[in-house]
């Protein structure tokens, strides 16, 4: 599978400005883009549209979405409608969702693991253009039927980081976005994988989906990563912390700093360690060593997340001129 390459976007800032970015990546030669869904953002759907109609030939889809908060029937509707619009470049990234954000909006995280296999069997046959009879766990579809296919096969990608999720991911997916950044997340992720996709392990798409930050100045690309790296240490569960020699009080110091709004104290106590544990961040040099660990490791598709660096545009540039071109 030839390598590739995509861009995160967090719909945080206006639609204009994603689409802004979107463009300049498929100008800058970039396979992918995808969108985070929060319900606080600005609509997935909206900014892939708008995406859709601005560019001509980089593919796109929510990165991820969820079947908790978006009934999959509608996100069939959706993703079939995305393909639509951009003339057969939609690609669907699904997950089990966030349970911070499920907590706001009282929905109870049940069943996981069944919820996304559920909704990832009727949205397919959705797409197929099947009238749907579907009695799960999770999900109950009574005649479900879509009064349009989309122009492709749209690709089915599962959002996992722990051991079921990914075997799951790697039987139902047709690719894995795993949000992880150190050659230690990926040695185990990817050997799961493969152990659960056996002979169907070369045609997965293995997306590591990353926090990266570049710049020509080593200190620059850090100070950007700093505050998403202390987001990711607050929310991390302490395996994760664990795996990668993170004392529990510290990450808790940046944790409690951050639920009572203290950014300044949270940012400060971010270390070294966090920083490697869970950013690739650096020159292009660096960045291109850190990735092609992860390429070594059987990852077969790169997506540049957020911060990307301290100016995005920039950063965009860096990488297309003095990263992507090391592995063509
Ligand atoms: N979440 C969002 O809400 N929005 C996004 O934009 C987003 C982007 C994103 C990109 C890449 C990515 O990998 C994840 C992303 N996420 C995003 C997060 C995503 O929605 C999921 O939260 C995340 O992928 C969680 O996956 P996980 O692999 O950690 O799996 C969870 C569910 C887990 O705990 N899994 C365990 C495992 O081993 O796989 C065990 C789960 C388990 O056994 N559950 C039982 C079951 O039956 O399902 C039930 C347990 C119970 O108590 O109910």
């Amino acid at each position: 599978m030839p390598l590739k390459f995509g861009l995160e976007l967090v719909p945080s800032t206006t639609v204009s400005e994603l689409v802004d970015l979107a463009a300049l990546a498929e100008e800058l030669g970039l396979d992918t883009v995808w969108i985070t869904d929060h319900y606080n953002n600005r609509n997935v759907y909206i900014a892939l549209t708008s995406i859709a109609l601005r560019t001509n030939r980089i593919f796109l889809g929510p990165g991820v979405t969820n079947p908790y908060v978006i009934n999959p029937a509608w996100t069939a509707s959706a993703i079939a409608s995305l393909d639509e619009v951009s003339g057969g470049r939609a690609l669907l990234g699904i997950g089990a969702g966030d349970r911070a954000t499920l907590e706001k909006l009282s929905i109870e995280w049940r069943t996981p693991l069944k919820a996304v296999e559920e909704s990832v069997t009727v949205i397919r046959r959705l797409l197929k253009g099947e009238a749907v009879d579907f009695y799960g766990e999770f999900i109950k579809v009574r005649g479900a039927k879509l009064n349009y296919k989309p122009l492709h096969e749209i690709p089915i990608y599962i959002g996992a980081q722990a051991p079921r999720m990914l075997k799951l991911a790697a039987s139902i997916g047709d690719g894995v976005l795993i949000n992880a950044s150190s050659p230690k997340d990926y040695e185990q992720a990817v050997g799961i994988i493969r152990e659960a996709a056996g002979d169907i392990f070369n045609k997965l798409d293995i997306v590591a989906y990353t926090c990266f930050s570049i710049d020509k100045d080593r200190n620059e690309a850090r100070k950007a990563a700093l505050p998403i790296v202390a987001f990711i240490v607050a929310g991390a569960p302490g395996n994760a912390l664990e795996r990668h020699g993170i004392s529990i009080e510290k990450a808790q110091v940046v944790a409690s700093a951050i639920s009572r709004g203290d950014f300044k104290t949270a940012f400060s106590n971010v270390t070294e360690e966090m920083l490697q544990a869970f950013s690739i961040y650096g020159t292009p040099s660096e960045c291109a060593d850190s990735l092609s660990k992860l390429i070594k490791l059987g990852v077969t598709h790169i997506v540049f997340g957020s911060p990307i660096g301290r100016r995005k545009k920039e950063a965009l540039k860096t990488i297309a001129e003095e990263v992507i071109p090391l592995f063509k």
